[in-house]
């Protein structure tokens, strides 16, 4: 029916682990998303392991397993689209044709599209893939980009708020998209907290720009991106749908939506760094090991659902 929330997730899938489509869908799910998931990749782990196997599904597979969900009608009755790790060009590309498809049928739906390219200057997808992504960001309602992301699609270096804001305001320019979140900002070595920066373009195309402040947990996490995304989502159609609801006009919705995403992800990470310190003790010396580091700072998802149902309150970010 209408009230139904649900949402395509386009990602990857690992078989060990909380990375792309198994840090995001489960959050969903338990926030009440009727999820329907396309894996872009089956990897035995992330990529951030000294070893990964497995395979990529081929754009000529994508655009097949999207010609049976529109055979089937799946995709007439989507609230939102999103898509993540794409590994390469082709991939992006075949993806793009399906978004276009998908509101081309439905006119109601919104993509989230979280340019999952790298992070720490470093890239784990082809390079090939920015360009089609500078393409495919005109059809995009959101966008989810970290630090570096955000610079290699802005063509902006990030070292203040300020250029952090310049980035934003060139992203709302060159891509014409409404909604900016950049999801994490660091500012110098050994900074001790992390920037959440975003925007809303309003009808007269200004942007209402905000910033979240909040602490740094500096562990080797991955997959944040992803599950803050998600977070996003579920906070912002909550939002959004108790606006309805009562009629008022709160300030920025996208912001609300953010500290709460925050606010859930901090619970997380809590619960993750309790874990990893467990488990680090537990391995001796062979602790300090980076893959037995990395396993052990695969996010808690599943017992954090507390933190995923009522994030903490204490994040609030201020409208510039
Ligand atoms: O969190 C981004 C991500 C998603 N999916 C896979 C990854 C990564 C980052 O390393 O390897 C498979």
């Amino acid at each position: 029916g209408p009230t139904e929330k649900s949402i395509l997730l386009i990602s990857s899938s690992v078989v060990h682990g909380s990375a792309g489509c198994r840090a995001s869908t489960f959050p969903l799910q338990l926030l009440g998303f009727e999820c329907d998931v396309l894996n872009t990749v089956q990897f035995s782990n992330h990529t951030g392991y000294k070893v990964f196997k497995g395979t990529k599904t081929t754009a000529t597979q994508i655009r097949e397993i999207y010609e049976g969900l529109k055979y089937n009608g799946f995709d007439k009755d989507y609230s939102y689209i999103y898509t993540g790790y794409i590994p390469g060009a082709e991939g992006v590309e075949a993806i793009g044709d399906i978004i276009h498809q998908i509101k081309e049928r439905n006119s109601k739906v919104q993509y989230i599209l979280d340019p999952v390219m790298g992070d720490d200057n470093e890239l784990y997808v082809s390079e090939e893939v920015i360009p089609v992504y500078k393409n495919l960001l005109r059809t995009a309602d959101f966008m989810t980009p970290n630090q570096f992301e955000a610079e290699l699609l802005s063509g902006v270096k990030i070292s203040s708020l300020s250029t952090a804001f310049k980035a934003i305001r060139a992203m709302h320019l060159l891509y014409r998209i409404k909604n900016i979140i950049i999801t994490s900002i660091k500012l110098g070595g050994n900074a001790e907290s992390l920037f959440c920066v975003g925007s809303t373009s309003k009808s007269d195309d200004t942007p209402r720009a905000f910033q979240i402040e909040f602490p740094l947990i500096d562990k080797p996490f991955r997959s944040t991106g992803d599950l803050f995304a998600a977070l996003l989502i579920a906070q912002y159609d909550k939002i959004c749908k108790a606006i309805d609801d009562e009629t008022t006009v709160l300030g920025l919705p996208l912001l609300k939506a953010a500290e709460h995403a925050i606010g859930s992800m901090h619970g997380v990470l809590q619960k993750t760094l309790v874990h990893m310190e467990k488990e680090l003790q537990k391995h001796g010396e062979a602790g300090a090991e980076m893959d037995v580091i990395r396993k052990s700072s695969e996010l808690r998802i599943v017992q954090s659902q507390q933190e995923i149902l009522r994030p903490c309150e204490h994040y609030r970010g201020s409208i510039l």
